[in-house]
C-alpha cells in the first residue's frame, strides 16, 4: 500500500450563505440571465451561441444535461433551458488543465478546494497518471495507459475482483462496447448511478406491469386532462418539461404536486421565450399542493385510490381484463383508515379528497415521478402504489395517461437498454454470446452499494468509471473514500475535474474523453452517437465544437483502447466506423432492428412499449396490483427526518454556482431547511451553525456545520443539499429489492454548535 498522504474526501467547510425570498415562479428573465452569465464566463460568445443553436436540433447533439424528451414535431430555435445552459457551458468551457497544474497542485491541496472550483478550473487535456507513492499526477501516453490498465486487469485471481462503473452520460455505443469488454473480460460488475437513481423505478414498474420504462409520450403528457407530479423539482432538473406543463395547463388540465416542498416550478412558469414570461408574467401551473410528509407517499396514494373507490371511479372493466390482485389490494384499503393515512402522510382528509376527486374525474391521467419516490427503504413500493392508482382508473394503454418515470442524466435510460446492468437477463447474455461467439457470465454482478463493500472486503482490487463521480455521488462518502483508497487501481474516464480523481486507489489514471459538444473524428470521418431519452425515443446526437484539445479519445475509442490491451483483440474496426457497433447494437437488442436506417431519420425513432398495447409481460401476463404497508417513523424529540436534494446551480456532484435562486437561498450550499416552528422548539435561531448527526444501527456519522434556515416544509422533516450531506447516509440503508441508497430518508439529530 503507498505511503500516499490521505486527500480530503468532502469539500471544505463553507458556512457563509445569504437568505433572500423564496420565489413562486420559475423561469422568467433571470433564467436567461444565468444561462447567458454562464456562456460568457465559460465559453465567450462564438462557441456559446454555435452550441445554443445546435443542442437538440435534429442535426445537432443531445443536451448532456437531463434526460427530457425533445418534441417530435415543431422543435424551437433554442430547445434548451437555464440548466441545460450551464451544463453546456461546463463542458463547452474554454479553461484547460494540463500536466503544469497538476504539477504545481498536489491531490491533497487540490482536494481542499470545493468542488465549484474544481469545476471551474476546466476541460481535462491529457491522459494522466498517479504513481503509487506520488501526490502528483503526471502525464502517461494513451498506450501506456491502456497497457497499464490491461496488466492490472490480467493480474487479477478472478475478473470478479475488477469494477466497471458507468454514469448516465455515456452514449449507447459507448455503453454497448463497455458491457462487451466488461463481459468478455468475464464479470457482470457493471453497478451504474441508476443504482442510486430510478433503480426502485425500473424494479416496481417490472414487477408491477412487466416493463421498466415510461409508459407515455411526450404528446400524450402535453394533452392529459390531469397530471400529478410526485417527488420532483422539474424547475430546476427538467426545466423544459415545465414547457410542456404549461402547454397542458394551457389546454385545460389540471396539474397537482404531491412534494414536502412548494417548488417555484411547479407553483408557475414564466417561458423565458414569450413576451409575457420575459416580463416576468408567470402561468400558473399546479392547482393543488400537497405538502406530503417526507415518505409519506404510500399513505397519500392509498387515500387517493380510497377515494376513487369511495367515488366508484374505479375502471372495473380494465381490471377485470388486464389485472390480477385486486382484491387483496382491496381488502388491504378497507383495513386502512383514513385517520391512520392522514396521520402518516401530514396532508388533511379534505386535501386528500380534493386530490382525489382529480384523479377520478379524469379521462387522460398522467403520474409523474423522480427521486422523491424512489430513494427511500420503501422506494420500490413507492412506486407500486403509483402503478395502483393507475391500475384503478385503467390508465395503462389508453391515449393520454399513464405513467412517466422522469429520468436524470441525459442517456441513463438508453445505458441500461445496452445492458449496462449487473444483472441482465439471461435471454439478453443468450444473444449477446450468441452475436459474438462467447459465454458471457452470468453470476450476477455488484451494484454500487455492493461494489464498495466489495472493496471495503478487498474483494475488489481495480475500479473503473465511465464518467461519474462516484466518491462523491455514492452514499457514506468517508467509507467509500476509503473502499476506494484500498483499491491497486482506479480509473476515471472524464471530461472536467472531480474529487473522484483525488481520493484513488493506489495508482491511477484520469483519462480524459471528448463531451457532447465536441466533433468526433475517427479513420473514416465525423462519426455520431444514440441516446434514448426519458419516453424511449431513440435518435443522434452529434457534436460540432473544435475538442478541447486534440489529445481526447471519445468514450467508445478509449473502451475499445482498453478492451485490445487487456483481451488481445483488435477492435479498431468498431473506432473506425460507429456504424459497426450499431450493426451489433441491432443484432442484440430488441427494438434496435435496422438501427443503423432509422436513427438516421431526423428525430430518431420510439422502441417497442408493451404496455401500451396492454401487454404485460408478468408471470401471470396481466398487470399486478400491489400491497404496501404503510411506513412508520418513530422519531424522538431530537430526531428529524432529513432529504437531500439538489440546488439550481448544480448537476449532481457538478457545483456550477453556489446558489439556489428558486428557494431563495444565495451563495453558499452548507444549509439545513427547517419548518419555523421546529426551528423555535429546538430553541434554534435562524442563521445559527448546527452539526447534523446521523444513527443508523448504533453507529453515528457526523456533518460538520450547516446553517439552519427556516422554511416551508412539514414539521420534523429537514432538507439539506447533495453531495455535502452524503457523508450521513449509511452504506447500509438502502431500498428493499432496488438497493437505492435512502437518500431521502435520513434520521438525523441537529446539535447546536457553541457560538
Ligand atoms: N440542473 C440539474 N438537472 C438535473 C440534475 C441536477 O443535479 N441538476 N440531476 C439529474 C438527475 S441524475 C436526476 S435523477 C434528476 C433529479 O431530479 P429530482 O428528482 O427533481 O431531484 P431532487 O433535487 O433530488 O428532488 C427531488 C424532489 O423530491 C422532493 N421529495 C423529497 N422527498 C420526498 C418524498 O418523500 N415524497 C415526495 N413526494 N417528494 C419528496 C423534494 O422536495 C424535491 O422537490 O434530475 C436530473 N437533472
Ligand atoms: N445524497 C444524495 N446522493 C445522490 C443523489 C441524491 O439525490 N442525494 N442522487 C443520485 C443520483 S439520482 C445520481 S444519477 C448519482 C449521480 O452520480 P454520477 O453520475 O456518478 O455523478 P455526476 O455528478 O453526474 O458526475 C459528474 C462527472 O461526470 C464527468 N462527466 C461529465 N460529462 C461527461 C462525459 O460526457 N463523459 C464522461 N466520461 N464523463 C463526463 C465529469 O468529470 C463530472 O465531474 O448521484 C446519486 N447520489
Ligand atoms: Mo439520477
Amino acid at each position: 500500500m503507498s505511503s500516499r498522504e490521505k486527500a480530503a474526501a468532502q469539500p471544505p467547510i463553507e458556512t457563509h450563505v445569504r437568505l433572500g425570498e423564496r420565489k413562486d415562479f420559475a423561469g422568467g428573465k433571470n433564467a436567461v440571465l444565468k444561462a447567458t452569465e454562464a456562456m460568457s464566463r465559460e465559453q465567450g460568445w462564438a462557441r456559446g451561441v454555435k452550441t445554443w443553436l445546435t443542442v437538440n436540433q435534429k442535426e445537432g447533439f443531445d443536451c448532456p444535461s437531463c434526460a427530457w424528451p425533445d418534441p417530435l414535431e415543431h422543435r424551437s430555435r433554442f430547445e434548451f433551458c437555464e440548466n441545460g445552459a450551464k451544463a453546456i457551458a461546463s463542458e463547452a468551457t474554454s479553461k484547460r488543465i494540463g500536466r503544469e497544474f497538476f504539477a504545481a497542485h498536489s491531490v491533497q491541496a487540490l482536494a481542499q478546494n470545493s468542488d465549484l472550483w474544481l469545476d471551474r478550473q476546466g476541460r481535462l487535456t491529457e491522459p494522466l497518471v498517479l504513481r503509487p507513492g506520488s501526490n502528483h499526477y503526471e502525464p502517461i501516453a494513451w498506450d501506456a495507459a491502456f497497457a497499464l490498465i490491461g496488466e492490472h486487469l490480467k493480474a487479477l485471481v478472478s475478473p470478479d475482483e475488477a469494477i466497471f462503473y458507468t454514469s448516465g452520460r455515456a452514449s449507447n455505443e459507448a455503453a454497448f462496447l463497455y458491457q462487451l469488454f466488461v463481459r468478455r473480460f468475464g464479470t457482470n460488475n457493471l453497478p451504474d448511478c441508476s443504482n442510486m437513481c430510478h433503480e426502485s423505478s425500473g424494479v416496481g414498474l417490472s414487477e408491477s406491469i412487466g416493463f421498466g420504462k415510461s409508459t407515455v409520450t411526450l404528446a400524450e403528457l402535453e394533452s392529459a386532462d390531469t397530471i400529478f407530479v410526485f417527488g420532483q423539482n422539474p424547475g430546476t432538473n427538467h426545466p423544459r418539461m415545465l414547457t410542456s406543463l404549461q402547454k397542458a395547463v394551457r389546454g385545460g388540465a389540471r396539474l397537482v404536486s404531491v412534494n414536502p416542498l412548494p417548488e417555484a416550478g411547479l407553483t408557475a412558469f414564466a417561458h423565458p421565450q414569450e413576451p409575457l414570461g420575459m416580463l416576468d408574467q408567470p402561468t400558473p401551473l399546479a392547482c393543488l399542493h400537497l405538502p406530503v410528509r417526507i415518505n409519506g407517499d404510500v399513505a397519500l396514494l392509498k387515500g387517493l385510490c380510497k377515494a376513487v373507490l369511495e367515488a366508484g371511479a374505479q375502471d372495473s372493466a380494465f381490471i377485470a381484463a388486464h389485472t390480477v390482485g385486486y382484491d387483496a389490494f382491496l381488502a388491504d384499503l378497507e383495513a386502512t383508515s383514513w385517520q391512520e393515512l392522514t396521520e402518516s402522510c401530514g396532508v388533511s382528509e379534505a386535501e386528500l379528497r380534493r386530490a382525489g376527486e382529480l384523479a377520478s374525474q379524469a379521462k387522460r391521467l398522467v403520474l409523474c415521478w423522480a427521486m422523491g419516490l424512489t430513494q427511500h427503504k420503501n422506494g420500490v413500493a413507492n412506486v407500486q402504489y403509483l402503478v395502483n392508482l393507475a391500475l384503478l382508473r385503467g390508465m395503462l394503454g389508453k391515449d393520454g395517461g399513464g405513467l412517466m418515470c422522469v429520468r436524470g442524466h441525459s442517456n441513463v435510460q438508453g445505458d441500461r437498454t445496452m445492458g449496462i446492468y449487473e444483472k441482465m437477463p439471461d435471454s439478453w447474455l443468450d444473444r449477446l454470446g450468441a452475436v459474438f461467439g462467447f459465454t458471457p457470465p452470468r453470476k450476477h454482478g455488484y451494484d454500487t452499494v455492493e461494489a464498495i463493500q466489495a472493496m471495503l472486503d478487498g474483494k475488489a482490487r481495480v475500479f473503473f468509471a465511465l464518467g461519474g463521480n462516484f466518491l462523491s455521488a455514492t452514499p457514506d462518502t468517508e467509507v467509500t473514500a476509503e473502499a476506494l483508497r484500498q483499491c491497486a487501481l482506479t480509473v476515471q474516464v472524464s471530461t472536467k475535474l472531480n474529487r473522484s480523481h483525488l481520493v484513488t486507489g493506489e495508482t491511477a489514471l484520469i483519462l480524459p474523453c471528448l463531451g457532447r459538444t465536441e466533433r468526433d473524428l475517427q479513420s473514416t470521418g465525423e462519426q455520431f452517437v444514440t441516446v434514448e431519452d426519458s419516453v424511449c425515443n431513440v435518435h443522434a446526437s452529434r457534436g460540432s465544437l473544435e475538442p478541447a484539445s486534440p489529445h481526447l479519445k471519445s468514450e467508445p475509442a478509449i473502451v475499445a483502447g482498453v478492451a485490445q490491451a487487456t483481451l488481445g483483440e483488435d477492435w479498431s474496426g468498431f473506432i473506425s466506423d460507429y456504424d459497426r457497433i450499431r450493426d451489433k447494437i441491432a443484432a442484440v437488442v430488441p427494438g434496435f432492428e435496422e438501427f443503423n436506417a432509422r436513427v438516421r431519420v431526423p428525430g430518431g425513432f420510439i422502441l417497442p412499449n408493451p404496455p401500451r398495447e396492454r401487454e404485460f409481460r408478468t408471470p401471470s401476463g396481466k398487470a399486478l396490483f400491489t400491497v404496501h404497508a404503510v411506513p412508520k417513523w418513530h422519531l424522538c424529540e431530537s430526531e428529524w427526518l432529513m432529504m437531500t436534494i439538489r440546488t439550481h446551480d448544480q448537476f449532481n456532484t457538478t457545483v456550477y454556482g453556489n446558489d439556489d435562486r428558486y428557494r431563495g437561498i444565495y451563495e453558499g450550499r452548507r444549509v439545513v431547511l427547517l419548518h419555523p416552528d421546529d426551528l423555535a422548539q429546538a430553541g434554534f435561531q435562524q442563521g445559527q451553525l448546527v452539526d447534523i448527526v446521523s444513527v443508523f444501527e448504533g453507529e453515528e456519522r457526523r456533518a460538520e456545520s450547516f446553517v439552519v434556515v427556516a422554511y416551508a416544509i412539514p414539521r420534523r422533516c429537514c432538507a439539506t443539499y447533495f453531495p455535502e450531506a452524503n457523508v450521513l447516509i449509511p452504506l447500509r440503508s438502502h431500498a428493499e429489492k432496488s438497493k437505492t441508497p435512502t437518500s431521502k430518508s435520513v434520521i438525523v439529530q441537529l446539535v447546536a454548535r457553541a457560538a
